[in-house]
């Protein structure tokens, strides 16, 4: 088996992701013409709505056979409202080409996806993109990734006639100094003639993820895209082999037959035709290979299969003895309630929302009363999900207006309890509680041993649970629960020795409890409700600035920056999640179309003036008397 290198391709919107995968498939032969993303025509833009807008939405895997070995690439979309699609990919990946375009530079985006790419430690090429184009400023974009990405950057090629379609890139020695702090031996040999430890030192260093080797080129015109390929064949580390089964479900989608494929990353051991995974058995094994989908009976680590058979699989989910993947990104901090056009597709929409969620991180749903409302990081989210639902389960829907997604804070500390056998407690369990604000967290201040297990998980769980809807309605968080008193009746029998369910606690009692004292401890504590706040960068034309500002501050914007570099101004700063979209919608008609406005989740803040509100469940502790008459309760049945 050839060694694998799985490579995500990772950048910003339009920064040329799809048209440099189509160049690497045509250098490696697996197609004769590059396809082109304006054209409709690349192979991993496949779905008709990414054709349609030319721009990628979902994660796509294509693999192809380089210097000997394998690669699968996986190109990613750039749209901040599909970063959930990022995500499930970042941990399925020995490497990643971050992609920078040489007109555009540096964007928001590209610092976020740089940061978690460090925090991964996933060794990272990038690849300074369309260096043919006009306005092209190679030397410039280099020192802005230096500045504003990190310092340990490694030129490898040098750029002749940026800006027109004659422009080419020419491998160049790597630059000693950066490559020199991260290894003393370097300096003294390089300067006893031996370069070529330069160039394993810096295999070495992009491998640990210290340095970043930084490629220019075209992937219209192909240049450069050669040396690309070299510096991913003999820069990147190859994915390991051998271990007990581990992998990672990152992808799932539907077969023509409504079947449910799962994209599984080997990152350890195999998978066989016919094992059990997940409850269930494969049935049909694929694996990516040069440049197809091979049958197969086994897949081994490092390799992408395809599996089917699984019926409950859903993304992030683990083969073997894998972890569950941590969040790297900030959730969806908006949200819209769908409605069916015919209410008669009311639901249909439902389970046609409830298989999308399943194949798709980005779609969290919540009902409310006999409304589904959808998680969101922005309106281009909305129209995907309308068109999937119309294109490919015939359902016309339309979306009430985006809100935001609030938490609730608490501000103070409360405390509360009942007692067993204490009127007005009515159920068979002693639960204290006291809740305090700091990293969400439930704690124990009693021992550990005065309760059968299982009650202290009843607890735990109702606590939880508890919190999704504070006093607002809203989710709490930032907040510790410490658990002060517990107490319970073991199994009681009479004279007769015939167990007595009525005098003994059970978990139930617990559960229905809990969720009493938390609220009253919770109301003691206090909540404020706090709305997201976006950070965001706005490229305006400098003379539009006066015009731009007052609109800005009537969105509830603050502007900490502005900086006028020449004929554009650049603005940074914050605005409430809520006046994103009615800034954007304002923007082109002050600026001429040129307005480029980037944002993305930073903070919560407390909400001004009245706190909104959403519905609760209609089981709610915080309605005490309602809630009691709807859980079952021992009093009543003694
Ligand atoms: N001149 C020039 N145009 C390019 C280059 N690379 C991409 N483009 C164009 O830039 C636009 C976006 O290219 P894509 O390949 O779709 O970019 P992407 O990064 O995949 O975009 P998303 O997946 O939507 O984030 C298309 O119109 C491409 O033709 C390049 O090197 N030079
Ligand atoms: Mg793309």
């Amino acid at each position: 088996m050839p060694p694998i290198v799985n490579l995500g391709i990772l950048a910003h919107v339009d920064a040329g992701k799809t048209s440099l995968t189509e160049r690497l498939l045509h250098l490696a032969g697996v197609v004769d013409q590059p396809g082109r993303v304006d054209d409709g025509s690349t192979h991993t833009d496949s779905l008709a709505l990414e054709r349609r807008r030319g721009i990628t939405i979902k994660s796509a895997v294509v693999s192809f056979a380089l210097a000997g070995a394998t690669v699968n690439l996986i190109d990613t979309p750039g749209h901040p409202d599909f970063i959930a699609e990022v995500e499930r990919v970042l941990g399925v990946l020995d490497g990643a080409v971050l992609v920078v375009s040489a007109v555009e530079g540096v964007q928001a985006q590209t610092r976020i996806l740089h940061r978690t790419l460090t925090r991964l430690r996933i060794p990272t090429l990038i690849m300074v993109n369309k260096v043919d184009r006009r306005g092209a400023r190679p030397a410039a974009v280099l020192a802005e990734i230096a500045e504003k990405l990190t310092p340990a950057v490694v030129p490898v090629a040098a750029v002749d006639g940026a800006g027109s379609r004659e422009a080419t890139a020419t491998p160049c020695e790597p630059d000693l100094p950066v490559l020199a702090e991260h290894d003393d031996a370097l300096l003294a040999a390089y300067v006893d003639g031996r370069a070529a430890h330069t160039a394993r030192a810096l295999r070495d260093q992009t491998r640990r993820a210290l340095v970043h080797p930084v490629f220019f080129g075209s992937a219209i015109t192909g240049a450069g895209v050669g040396h690309l390929a070299d510096g991913i064949a003999e820069l990147l580390p190859r994915a390991p082999r051998g271990g007990p089964q581990r992998g990672t479900v990152f992808k799932v989608e539907r077969g023509p037959a409504g079947e449910r494929v799962a994209y599984v990353r080997m990152l350890a051991g195999a998978v066989r035709l016919r094992d059990k995974v997940l409850g269930d058995v494969v049935t049909g094994l694929d694996v990516f290979a040069d440049g197809a989908l091979v049958r197969r009976s086994v897949a081994r680590a490092g390799e992408i299969a395809q599996l089917r058979g699984l019926t409950r699989v859903r993304i992030g989910d683990a083969v073997g003895q894998a972890d569950r993947p941590e969040q790297h990104f900030a959730p969806p901090s908006l949200e819209s309630v769908v409605t069916p056009c015919r209410t008669e597709d009311r639901a249909a929409l439902f389970t046609a929302l409830t298989e999308l969620a399943e194949q798709d991180p980005l779609i969290d749903l919540r009902h409310e009363g006999t409304d589904i409302a959808v998680s969101l990081y922005g309106e281009v989210q909305k129209e995907v999900i309308a068109a999937t639902l119309a294109e490919e389960y015939g359902i016309a829907v339309t979306f009430r207006p985006t809100t935001p997604v609030c938490i609730e804070r608490v501000t103070g500390v409360g405390e509360a309890e009942a007692l067993i056998g204490v009127a007005p407690n009515p159920f068979l369990a002693t639960v204290g509680l006291r809740v305090e604000p700091g990293e969400s967290a439930f704690r124990l201040e009693v021992e550990l041993g005065s309760m059968p297990s299982a009650f202290f998980t009843a607890v735990r769980e109702a606590v939880t649970s508890t919190l999704r809807h504070g006093r607002y309605g809203w989710p709490v968080t930032g907040c510790v629960v410490t658990m002060t008193r517990s107490g319970y009746w073991p199994r009681q029998s009479h004279a007769h020795a015939t167990f007595d369910k009525s005098m003994s606690s059970t978990g139930r009692d617990f559960r229905h409890l809990t969720p009493l004292v938390l609220v009253s401890a919770l109301r003691r504590a206090g909540t404020t409700v706090c709305e997201p706040v976006h950070a965001f960068r706005l490229e305006i034309p400098a003379d539009t600035l006066d015009a731009v500002l007052p609109a800005l501050a009537r969105a509830d914007g603050v502007a900490q920056e502005q900086v006028v570099r020449g004929a554009l101004a650049e603005l940074t700063g914050t605005v409430p999640a809520a006046r994103v979209h009615g800034l954007r919608r304002l923007l082109p008609g002050l600026t001429r179309g040129e307005a480029v406005l980037e944002s993305r989740f930073d903070h919560h803040r407390p909400v001004r003036g009245p706190a909104p509100t959403r519905p609760r469940p209609s089981i709610d502790p915080w309605r005490r008397k309602e809630y009691l008459l709807q859980v079952d309760r021992r009093v009543g049945t003694r």
